[in-house]
């Protein structure tokens, strides 16, 4: 009769990852989305795609990017859209181009 031996306890799985016992013997570390590793260890870099735009500079995170806007006027996740404050009102336009010729004065 085999006897089941339990070795999860001796497994850490980093990163909220969380250990199973594989049928046969052995563990596994099941990870959290968009981290890899045997043991969850590895964080995937977000960064590699170079997501940001308009010279934004990339911070990889945990389960995402932060891109840091070097101008102002660049918004949002990638610094591709255009904040235009005007009077008395604030607007997020999106692409430049629908900024320019569609929605702000
Ligand atoms: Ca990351």
């Amino acid at each position: 009769m085999a006897v089941d031996i339990l070795e999860c306890h001796l497994v850490t799985c980093q990163k909220s990852g969380t250990c199973r016992e594989k049928i046969g013997g052995g563990t596994v570390c099941v990870c959290p989305p968009r981290i890899a590793g045997d043991h969850c260890e590895e964080e995937i870099d977000e960064c590699q795609s170079s997501p940001c735009v308009r010279g934004g500079v990339c911070v990889d995170k945990i389960n995402g990017f932060e891109c840091e806007c070097p101008h102002a006027q660049w918004v949002g996740q990638t610094c591709g859209n255009r904040e235009y404050v005007g009077a008395g009102f604030f607007l997020n336009c999106g692409k430049i181009m629908f900024c320019a010729v569609k929605m702000c004065p």
